[in-house]
């Protein structure tokens, strides 16, 4: 390729950028932003599988065949968002085979927060109500994201989200309304979860290695610190109607801001989740080689079924 050859599609790459139009995937890109959306979209992947693993674990012991029919529904829906988010990644050239090793191997990350125990049946309904309204927060600009299958998969995405959210937050005020120790119970889970939720939106902006050129290539539309700002003016008021405290003793309205103030989650105890020491690291990785060596056979009999080229 002659160099004006290569200037022209520099050009061409920039300018849909500065367009914010989408990036597809038989357009020319630099191999930095390929290799920035494999590991932006590989790692929401593997938080969507991975994320399964602590809602999971109630759905033998949900209350009722209700909560028990919607929380499956809800594991349901993050198996298939990890599904949408493995295929717009196979379309910058890796396979799932190849990001499914990398997880299991810890070469590739998935989300902190799916590093934290599910104690009570009240998790459930914080998990919906946090995780999932932080996982709103953040995804809803990725529905503008740069890279046109991410973009895609996204909105699908936050449609479900919101339902998810929505079912915490139900499930919530039904607990609230109900005994006081299902009050206490759902106290002890927000107090739990709430500093790690906060954690969800990565580090803050000055120690983010990788915000700047995401932000300049459109691939994320928000900074890490703007998104947790926005996460937590949109659980404040939520609280309330809930009657739950926040555990922050910092949290306080600043009017010339016109944002709440708050404190500094443990960016130590991020660091120690993030590099594979949190508490249930060992556990939920373990699982998924589990999972996935006891799937074997019917990746062999798919392609075993394939390789024959007959129809059924
Ligand atoms: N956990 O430079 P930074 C869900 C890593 S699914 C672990 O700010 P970036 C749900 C980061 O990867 C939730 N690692 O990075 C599912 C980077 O490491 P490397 C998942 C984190 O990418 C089921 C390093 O720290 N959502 O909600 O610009 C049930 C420096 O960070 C975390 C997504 O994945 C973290 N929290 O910004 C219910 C959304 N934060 O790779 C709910 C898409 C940072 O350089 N992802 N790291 O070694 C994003 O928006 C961005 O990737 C992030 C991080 C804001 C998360």
């Amino acid at each position: 390729m002659t160099a004006t050859a290569n200037a022209d599609r520099e050009a061409d790459f920039e300018r849909t950028i500065e367009h914010h139009d989408r990036i597809e995937p038989r357009d020319w890109m630099p191999e930095k932003y390929r290799a920035t959306v494999i590991r932006q979209v590989a790692q929401h992947a593997h938080s969507e599988i991975i994320g399964m693993q602590p809602e999971g674990n109630w759905i033998t012991r949900a209350p009722s065949l209700r909560r028990k029919a919607i929380l499956l529904a809800k594991v349901q829906d993050e198996a298939g968002h990890g599904l949408y988010l493995y295929s717009a990644c196979e379309t910058l050239g890796v396979s799932r085979g190849e990001l499914t090793d990398k997880l299991i191997s810890g070469k590739q990350k998935y989300s902190s927060i799916f590093n934290y125990p599910t104690l009570s049946y009240a998790d459930v309904g914080t998990i919906g109500w946090l995780v999932d309204g932080a996982a709103i927060c953040n995804q809803v600009p990725l529905c503008r994201t740069s890279y046109g299958p991410y973009g895609r998969a996204m909105i699908r995405v936050c449609k479900e989200e919101s339902f998810h959210q929505r079912q915490g937050y139900e499930l919530l005020m039904t607990m609230m309304s109900g005994t006081d120790e299902q009050r206490a119970m759902v106290q002890e889970s927000v107090d739990r979860f709430w500093w790690p939720a906060l954690m969800m939106f990565g580090p803050p902006d000055a120690d983010s290695p990788n915000t700047a050129q995401s932000m300049a290539w459109g691939i994320k539309r928000d900074t890490n610190d703007d998104l947790r700002q926005k996460f937590v003016d949109m659980s404040v008021p939520q609280a309330e109607a809930l009657g739950v405290t926040l555990p922050d003793p910092e949290l306080a309205w600043n009017e010339e801001r016109g944002h709440h103030d708050f404190g500094q989650p443990d960016w130590d105890e991020f660091a120690a989740v993030v590099s594979g020491s949190g508490p249930c690291n060992a556990q939920r990785i373990a699982h998924r080689k589990r999972a996935h060596d006891e799937g074997a056979w019917v990746r062999e009999a798919a392609l075993a079924f394939a390789a024959k080229g007959t129809d059924l």
